[in-house]
């Protein structure tokens, strides 16, 4: 029976060898801005790492919990024209360079959480499904926090 185990054990290898592409990309900093007034749109934030040393696209996102939380969410950036700041659709999604960080922050690159069904208050946590496009996913928590500059109140991993 241990044989059998262990041969089992082997088997699984490949797979996880495989798997691990999606441990090469490292979330950090993870938060999502409390809802302002009556607004039932925000944005969230965070660090995406590639430790791997190819190329990686973030294509999507959806939330998944808490279960009673609706929303779509987009992939956005924002730029500025003529000293007007505009949000636009990354409709290719966002390229993490291999080895590289991509930083989604306040007025720059941001997951857009639209259509929500509630406010979001700081202390709640909001998981999201991170999508990229080599099918792997990445599933994170998001910390609601106040917006202040620079800072986010995001649980360190
Ligand atoms: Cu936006």
């Amino acid at each position: 029976m241990k044989r059998l185990f262990v041969l089992l054990l082997f088997n699984l290898l490949p797979f996880s060898t495989t798997a691990s592409t999606a441990s090469s990309i490292i979330i950090d900093d993870a938060w999502v801005r409390a809802s302002i007034g009556n607004m039932m749109h925000t944005a969230g934030y965070m660090h995406i790492t590639n430790m791997d040393s190819i190329d990686h696209r973030l294509i999507g996102a959806e939330i998944v919990a808490p279960h009673a939380l609706i929303g779509k969410v987009d992939l956005h950036q924002t730029v500025e024209d003529s000293g007007v700041f505009r949000m636009q659709l990354l409709e290719e999604g966002l390229l993490i360079p291999a080895g590289e960080t991509q930083i989604l922050q306040p007025k720059s690159t941001h997951l857009m959480l639209m259509e929500l069904n509630q406010k979001l208050t700081p202390g709640m946590v909001i998981k999201i499904i991170l999508r990229f496009a080599n099918q792997t996913t990445h599933t994170v928590d998001f910390q609601v926090c106040k917006l202040h500059h620079k800072f986010s109140c995001a649980i360190q991993p």
